[in-house]
């Protein structure tokens, strides 16, 4: 396939999103079997990735930091599953398989994880839009790690984008790890689900994973009543340096 397709879609895409990068699949080779594009999507060739950046200003706030977090989450999730839908029927229209990646529920629990149906972030790297740094997250040169992610996974082949180098934290800065106050790099290594029991609140949970009855049902309940959680935390996105206003590195 020639360049031309590939640049139309990126030229589209542009318009609407701060960082768009293709990964071929080649480049998941080593992904889990339930992570690995062609479980998305026939015949994948291509990962399309592209993240809108939260306004930083949110994190200084100084009375609803939280508060304003939580509805940029809400409206930003759905603005990418939006984009991933309609890119979904242009690649379509062209005669390829594309599939959209939900930017955040549905959930797959493997045991008490849940995962995406692809990881965004590993998708992201593959992408070249940005490198995994010591929080866990993926960091773009530009955006820090405040870039949500979405992608469409699609069976046209395009060219991929180069892989970003460069470390991702500043030497030696461990910002993140020491204000992480649910202790969830007590190991070194970011333990999810020490972040999530602290982090990530509803007003049904109690209620309905109270018992053993309702923790079978973990899967439907979180993706269905459970899907406009409350973030009851975003320090480790508050004390990152590469988060602050006038971080600039790239154009
Ligand atoms: C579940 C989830 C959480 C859980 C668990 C996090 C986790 N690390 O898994 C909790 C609630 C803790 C969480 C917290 C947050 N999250 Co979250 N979360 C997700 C979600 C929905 C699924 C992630 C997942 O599948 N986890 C399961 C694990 C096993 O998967 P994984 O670590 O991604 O991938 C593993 C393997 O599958 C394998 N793998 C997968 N693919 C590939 C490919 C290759 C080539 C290879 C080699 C390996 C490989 O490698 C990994 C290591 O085992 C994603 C959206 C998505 N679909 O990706 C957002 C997502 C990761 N979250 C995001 C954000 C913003 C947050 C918070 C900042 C929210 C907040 N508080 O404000 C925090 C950050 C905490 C931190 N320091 O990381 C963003 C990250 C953006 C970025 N720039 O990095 C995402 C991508 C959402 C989005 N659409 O933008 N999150």
């Amino acid at each position: 396939m020639d360049d031309s397709f590939k640049s139309s879609i990126i030229n589209w895409l542009k318009v609407h999103v701060d960082a768009v990068g293709v990964a071929p699949v080649e480049r998941f080779c080593n992904a889990p079997e339930e992570h690995h594009p062609s479980r998305i999507c026939k015949d994948s060739e291509s990962v399309i990735v592209y993240g809108r950046t939260i306004p930083k200003s949110i994190l200084t706030s100084p009375g609803y930091n939280l508060h304003l977090l939580h509805r940029s989450y809400h409206t930003v999730y759905p603005y990418l599953d939006q984009l991933g839908f309609d890119l979904a029927n242009r690649i379509e229209a062209e005669g390829y398989i594309a599939v959209q990646v939900p930017c955040y529920a549905p959930l797959v629990y493997h045991g008490s994880e849940p995962w995406g149906i692809l990881s965004l972030k590993n998708a992201a790297v593959n992408a070249g839009l940005g490198v995994f740094g010591l929080s866990g997250m993926v960091y773009h040169p530009r955006y820090g790690s405040l870039l949500r992610l979405g992608a469409v996974v699609t069976s046209a082949k395009m060219p991929g984008d180069p892989l970003i180098l460069e470390e991702a934290c500043p030497p030696g800065c461990k910002a993140c790890q020491t204000a992480c106050p649910a202790g969830a790099f007590k190991d070194g290594s970011f333990q999810k689900l020490a972040c999530m029991a602290y982090t990530i609140r509803h007003g049904i949970y109690p209620l309905a994973l109270k018992d053993e009855a309702g923790r079978r049902h973990i899967e439907t309940i979180i993706n269905t009543a459970g899907y406009n959680y409350w973030l009851k935390c975003d320090e480790c996105l508050k004390v990152c340096p590469k988060n602050h206003a006038g971080n600039q590195d790239t154009p």
